[in-house]
């Protein structure tokens, strides 16, 4: 569209229209963005036995945010709905709201780690807990019972866990919400927590003042990829940076802004994860994002973007599409 026609429509019906057209059908062969229907956010990606799968947050209010929902697929573009697989109902101290998944695979196990309670002090009950099932769909159960950070440490709020095994079979948990992130090192059975080799339990890795939340990790040719959300989530500059490191604790110095909203497309894109597809190292950004003119925060709808790195290794920014990606069997 010419500037030209853009600026005689104004911003509005521009708005409306580009709206529309997100909701026509993405050309053949694409996956189409949002990828799947209904308010979600959060999203964490995973690859388990040739099959994608997204867990994300149900984005609604918090009594009604009680459970969640998994999707997968075969080659990004067909989605199918798992509904209910780890429901409040079954974790006795969650309470109030559930978000943010984080879901790996350890020895034919599904471990699920989530956010529950929103706690906005030590004298509440909730924070990060895990569950545990046979499959990648669930039903999910509660490992231990009770939550597995409950507390606030370096004043990190208890959230948006992220679980990253590095290559010497070490599970780290990187999380934070508030403006402040920690690593943890996981126990090999996802029970608790343990010290570090200097003895630190909960290191402080906040990479960057504009961090907020949303923390994730991966590793590529050596080095520690750290990507985070920056911004308000409920409005439109919410917004992904990220840092390079040589150890899961850094020191990570800020990078810059690869995902953020672009007024033609989407706002508020943020809270993103990753998918690596191994077999030819394609990589792709999984977020969620608001739709054009609507400014309801719980509003959220899960994208997926390939993601390019340059001769360097950095990410070069994302370009946020309606079209979505093209299918990409794993089989
Ligand atoms: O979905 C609830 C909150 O929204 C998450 O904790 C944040 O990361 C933000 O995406």
């Amino acid at each position: 569209m010419s500037m030209g026609i853009r600026k005689l429509l104004g911003g509005a019906v521009l708005a409306a229209i580009v709206s529309t057209a997100a909701l026509a059908a993405p050309p053949p062969g694409h996956a189409g963005n949002p990828v799947f229907p209904g308010w979600y956010a959060d999203p964490e990606a995973a690859i388990f036995d040739n099959t994608y799968w997204i867990y994300p947050t149900t984005s609604l209010r918090y009594s009604e945010q009680v459970g969640f929902d998994a999707f997968s697929s075969p080659d990004l573009v067909h989605w199918t709905k798992h509904a209910n697989v780890l429901a409040m109902k079954d974790i006795a101290w969650a309470k109030k709201a559930l978000w943010a998944p984080a879901v790996i695979e350890k020895d034919g196990k599904y471990y699920f780690f989530f956010a529950a309670n929103d706690i906005q002090s030590d004298k509440e009950v909730g924070g990060i807990g895990v569950a545990v099932a046979d499959k990648p769909d669930g039903p999910y159960r509660d490992l231990i019972g009770k939550p597995l950070i409950d507390a606030f440490h370096n004043r990190a709020q208890p959230i948006d866990q992220f679980v990253f095994r590095d290559d010497d079979g070490t599970y780290y948990m990187i999380y934070g919400g508030w403006k402040h992130a920690n690593i943890v090192k996981l126990k090999p059975d996802f029970t608790g927590v343990e010290p570090m080799a200097d003895g630190t339990v909960f290191k402080e890795i906040t990479p960057a003042k504009e961090y907020v939340e949303g923390p994730l990790m991966f590793k590529r040719n050596g080095k520690y990829y750290f990507m985070w959300s920056e911004g308000g989530w409920t409005g439109p500059d919410y917004s992904v940076a990220y840092a390079i490191g040589d150890s899961p604790m850094g020191p990570f110095k800020r990078i810059g802004k690869i995902l953020q909203q672009d007024t033609t497309v989407a706002t508020g894109a943020g809270h993103n994860s990753v998918f690596h597809v191994a077999k030819d190292d394609a990589w792709y950004i999984v977020y969620h994002r608001h739709p054009l003119g609507d400014k309801v925060g719980n509003h959220r709808q899960v994208a997926i973007e390939k993601m390019v790195f340059d001769n360097d290794g950095k990410i070069l920014p994302v370009v946020m599409t309606t079209d979505g990606v093209e299918a990409h069997p794993l089989r």
